[in-house]
C-alpha cells in the first residue's frame, strides 16, 4: 500500500467514526465542582469547559460525530454544548449528550464505563460507524487522532489503546501493558500494585530506546483511557456484563483480538482530582506553560460570548491568565486564573488562586443595598491556594487560605479538598470571614 492510499484510507475511516467523551461516573474525585453541575460542565482555564478539549482534539482531527456520555444533563452542560457545537446543515456531524437518567425503564446510574458505553449502544449501532473512539472527559492533552487511525490501519488491529510511558509511581495509578517490539499488547494489568508484578511489567530496553528513554531507566506503558475499536470488536468486548473498560473489558479483550498500542508523546494530564485539576489550570499562568492553548493548528473551540474585554486599573498583576469581561481595580494578583466576568475589587491580594467568574453581570450598587455581597470578591481581601467556583459573592476583608487546615474538611460555605480551599459555586461569603 503506498503512503498515498494509507493517507485516503485514514480520512475515509475517521469520517466513519464516532466519538464517545466519558464524562464522568457517580465518582466524587471533583467534588464540590461536581456539586451542581456535570464534569464535562467544569470550567476550566478561565473560559471553557472539561469537555471543549476532547471535543476540540476531535473536531481538529476530522471526527465529527461526538457523544458526550454522563450520569445527567446539568442546565450548564446543555447550554453550553448546543451553543457551542453548532456545525453547518450540509454535514451530519453533531455533538450530543446521553445522559444516564433518560435512559427507558431505568432511573439508574451508569455503573462504569462499559456498562455506560453498553446502555447507549442503540445509538451507536445505528449510524454507519465503522469504528469507536472512546475517550475520557478529564484529560488536559492535544491529540491527533488521525496519528493513532493510521496506526490502527498499518497494524490491522481490532482495538488500539493510546499510551504513553509513565515512571514506577505514577504506574500504579494506571492501566499498565506489556507488548511485543512491534506493538503487540500481551499483558494488561490494571493499576497494578504489587511490586513483583510491576517489575514483570517494566518496558523492554528496545521499546525505551525507541522512545528516546535512557536504557537503563524503568518505565511503564500506561493506557491513556483512549480505545480505537474496531465495530465488531467492540459489540464483541460488550456482550456480557463487565462494568468497567480498564477493570474487566481491556484485559479480556487481550487475550481474544488482536490489540495494538499506540505510543503518544507529548503534554498529557490526568485533571480527575481537585489537585491535579488546580495545579493544571495555574500551570497556564507560567511563561511556557506545558499546555499549548496558543497553538493556532489546534485550536480549542468553546461557547463564543461576545463580552467586552477586560478592565484593569492601577492593579499589580503577574503570571496571571485573565478572561474577558473582567473588571480589576487596585488589587494585587500572583499565579492566578480568572474566569470570564471576575471582578476584583480594590486593596484585595489574590495568589495562587482560580477564579472561575461569573454566569452573568451584577448591578453592584443594588447587591450589596441588602448587605449581601454583589458577585466577585469585595475589597482588602487576602486569598490564597484557593478555588472560587462561579457565581460567588465575596464580602470585603474576606482572609481564604487553607494554612494550617487539615487536608480534607467540609466547613459551612467552604470544603478543603487536596489542601485547596474550594468554595462553591454561588457561595455567600460574608465581609470579615475569615477561612
Ligand atoms: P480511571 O480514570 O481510574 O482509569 P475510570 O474511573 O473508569 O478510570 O474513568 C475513565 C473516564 O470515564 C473518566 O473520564 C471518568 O470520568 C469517566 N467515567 C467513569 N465512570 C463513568 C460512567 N459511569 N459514565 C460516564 N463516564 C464515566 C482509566 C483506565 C486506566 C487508564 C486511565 C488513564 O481504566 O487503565 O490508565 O483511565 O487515565
Ligand atoms: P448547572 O448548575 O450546571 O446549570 P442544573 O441547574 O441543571 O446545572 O442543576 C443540576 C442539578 O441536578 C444539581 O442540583 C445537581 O445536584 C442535580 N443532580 C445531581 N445528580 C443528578 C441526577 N442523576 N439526575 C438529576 N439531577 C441530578
Amino acid at each position: 500500500m503506498t503512503n498515498n492510499d494509507l493517507e485516503h484510507q485514514v480520512h475515509v475511516a475517521l469520517d466513519q467514526t464516532l466519538a464517545i467523551v466519558m464524562g464522568g461516573g457517580a465518582g466524587t474525585r471533583l467534588f464540590p465542582l461536581t456539586k451542581d453541575r456535570s464534569k464535562p460542565a467544569v470550567p476550566l482555564a478561565g473560559k471553557y469547559r472539561l469537555v471543549d478539549i476532547p471535543i476540540s482534539n476531535c473536531i481538529n482531527s476530522s471526527v465529527r460525530s461526538i457523544y458526550v456520555l454522563t450520569q445527567f444533563n446539568s442546565a450548564s452542560l446543555h447550554r453550553h454544548i448546543s451553543s457551542a457545537y453548532k456545525f453547518d446543515r450540509f454535514s451530519d456531524s453533531f455533538v450530543e449528550i446521553l445522559a444516564a437518567q433518560q435512559t427507558p425503564g431505568s432511573q439508574a446510574w451508569y455503573q462504569g464505563t462499559a456498562d455506560a458505553v453498553r446502555q447507549n449502544l442503540r445509538y451507536f449501532t445505528s449510524g454507519r460507524y465503522k469504528y469507536y473512539l472512546i475517550l475520557s472527559g478529564d484529560q488536559l492533552y492535544s491529540m491527533d487522532f488521525r496519528k493513532i487511525m493510521r496506526e490502527h490501519l498499518k497494524s490491522q488491529a481490532e482495538l488500539t489503546i493510546a499510551t504513553l510511558p509513565v515512571e514506577r509511581e505514577p504506574a500504579k495509578s494506571f492501566g499498565i501493558m506489556l507488548t511485543t517490539d512491534d506493538g503487540d499488547i500481551t499483558r494488561f494489568e490494571e493499576k497494578p500494585s504489587d511490586p513483583a508484578i510491576l517489575d514483570e511489567l517494566k518496558m523492554s530496553p528496545q521499546r525505551l530506546k525507541e522512545n528516546n528513554l535512557p536504557e537503563d531507566s524503568e518505565h511503564y506503558l500506561a493506557s491513556m483511557g483512549i480505545y480505537l475499536f474496531n465495530r465488531d470488536a467492540m459489540l464483541d468486548a460488550l456482550d456480557n456484563d463487565k462494568i468497567d473498560f480498564g477493570k474487566d473489558v481491556i484485559p479480556t479483550t487481550i487475550t481474544r483480538k488482536k490489540v495494538f498500542s499506540y505510543i503518544f508523546q507529548g503534554y498529557w494530564e490526568d485533571i480527575g482530582t481537585i489537585r491535579s485539576f488546580f495545579d493544571a489550570n495555574l500551570d497556564l499562568t507560567e511563561n511556557v506553560p506545558a499546555y499549548n492553548f496558543f497553538d493556532y493548528l489546534h485550536p480549542i473551540y468553546t461557547h463564543a460570548r461576545f463580552l467586552p474585554a477586560s478592565k484593569i486599573n492601577n492593579a499589580e498583576i503577574n503570571k496571571a491568565v485573565i478572561s474577558d469581561g473582567c473588571i480589576v481595580t487596585k488589587a494585587k494578583i500572583s499565579r492566578c486564573v480568572i474566569g470570564i466576568r471576575s471582578f476584583i475589587d480594590e486593596g484585595s491580594e489574590i495568589s495562587n488562586t482560580i477564579i472561575m467568574g461569573a454566569d452573568h453581570f451584577d448591578d453592584r450598587a443594588k447587591a450589596t443595598e441588602n448587605n449581601v455581597p454583589a458577585l466577585g470578591i469585595g475589597r482588602d481581601c487576602k486569598i490564597d491556594h484557593t478555588i472560587i467556583d462561579k457565581n460567588a459573592r465575596i464580602g470585603d476583608r474576606v482572609h481564604i487560605s487553607p494554612e494550617g487546615k487539615p487536608e480534607t474538611f467540609d466547613g459551612e460555605n467552604f470544603f478543603i479538598r487536596d489542601g485547596i480551599v474550594v468554595i462553591p459555586k454561588g457561595a455567600v461569603i460574608p465581609s470579615d470571614t475569615w477561612i
